[in-house]
């Protein structure tokens, strides 16, 4: 083999193995036109080994045009090593694929519990009013239940409230909360008012099961605190929140009343949405039935959250989604919330 003879099979081999390329259809294809082309029996080999018999002058042009073709096949068969092998992916993965499809049985769509509903509905109607949301815990300690609530040891307000406490040692300190306002000392601790906040949630009462009672249930409490705030603002709130949530035509009323974190405090009804106020049996003839409690804030309950009573002034208002729920839907019995029978709770 001289110079000339090399050159050219090296450059047939480059021709050969570009057309052989450019037909593969897989992996093992190009591999073996690799071996052929740039292997231990490839013409490769055989041009370098005659080398050593070429004229001196000869051999870096002979030395040349082998790099030129290790580079030129080496770079088509790695373009299409990277071809095949992106495609037999997607091929196994073609392969492979798994049918999950349930077929046959349509499944039945849950929704949220009406007590629920109804909430988020409130919340809707006092986001309206400008109002904020707040959470908080439901084990509570007397702090927060009672002391700072204007209820101190021993006062008969707290055995309005029949409370479950949780024993971890200390007597009577940790307690379920019978109510959402620790949520409102909380809120007042940690900020300033101007305070329009309503506090959504789960409470606990010693009670027995009864048509009205639940050891468990939900309430809403509000909470209004700034400076000049008046009981004209009150009312103002519970009408305008009572005829969003019943309808325009419904009206509400105040009647005096008694709460420890209120002074004065005042019991709120509204026109019977069954009877429309002429009397039935749902309202005992009365034409009202009776939501929840509200008032303005005690001084007391502003100086244990550290607040001025003198700069500012606020009412507060609480009322029972089951109670809400009971009279908007005519559910009869407060249990049926409770016991999870989905023929009832699909009703809604
Ligand atoms: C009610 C009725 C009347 C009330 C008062 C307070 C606070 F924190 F401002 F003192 N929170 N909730 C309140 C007042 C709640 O529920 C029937």
């Amino acid at each position: 083999m001289n110079l000339a003879e090399a050159i050219s099979s090296l450059e047939a081999a480059s021709v050969a193995a570009r057309e052989l390329l450019a037909a593969v259809t897989n992996l093992a294809a190009v591999e073996e036109i690799e071996r052929d082309f740039l292997g231990k029996r490839s013409v490769l080999v055989s041009v370098n080994e005659a080398i050593k018999d070429f004229a001196p002058e000869d051999r870096p042009a002979a030395g040349k045009a082998i790099g030129a073709y290790r580079s030129e096949v080496g770079a088509l068969i790695e373009a299409a090593r990277d071809g095949m092998s992106a495609g037999e992916a997607a091929a196994r993965i073609e392969r492979e694929r798994l049918d999950l499809t349930i077929g046959g049985r349509p499944q039945e769509r849950g929704h949220l519990h009406l007590i629920t509903q109804v909430q988020r509905e409130l919340e809707d109607v006092f986001v309206g009013l400008g109002f904020q949301i707040a959470e908080g815990p439901e084990v509570e300690t007397d702090w927060y239940n009672f002391e700072a609530l204007n209820f101190p040891p021993g006062h008969p307000a707290r055995a309005m409230q029949d409370t479950l406490y949780v024993d971890l040692g200390e007597q009577e300190q940790v307690l379920l909360r019978t109510h959402t306002s620790p949520v409102q000392v909380r809120v007042m601790e940690s900020r300033k008012p101007p305070i329009y906040t309503i506090m959504p949630g789960r409470v606990y009462r010693r009670d027995t099961l009864d048509a009205r009672h639940s050891p468990v249930f939900h309430q809403i409490e509000g909470l209004v605190v700034d400076e000049g705030i008046t009981l004209g603002d009150l009312f103002g709130t519970i009408d305008a929140f009572t005829r969003s949530y019943f309808g325009s035509s419904i009206k509400a009323r105040f009647l005096p009343s008694y709460f420890p974190f209120t002074e004065p405090s005042a019991e709120f009804s509204v026109t019977c949405i069954f009877c429309e106020g002429s009397g039935c049996t749902v309202c005992s003839r009365t034409g009202w039935i009776e939501l929840g409690g509200c008032g303005m804030v005690d001084p007391n309950v502003f100086k244990s959250v550290g607040y001025d009573p003198e700069t500012v002034s606020g009412f507060a208002f609480g009322f029972g989604l089951e109670r809400m729920a009971q009279i908007r839907f005519g559910v009869d019995h407060v249990k049926a919330f409770f016991d999870d029978d989905i023929r009832f709770l699909k009703q809604f």
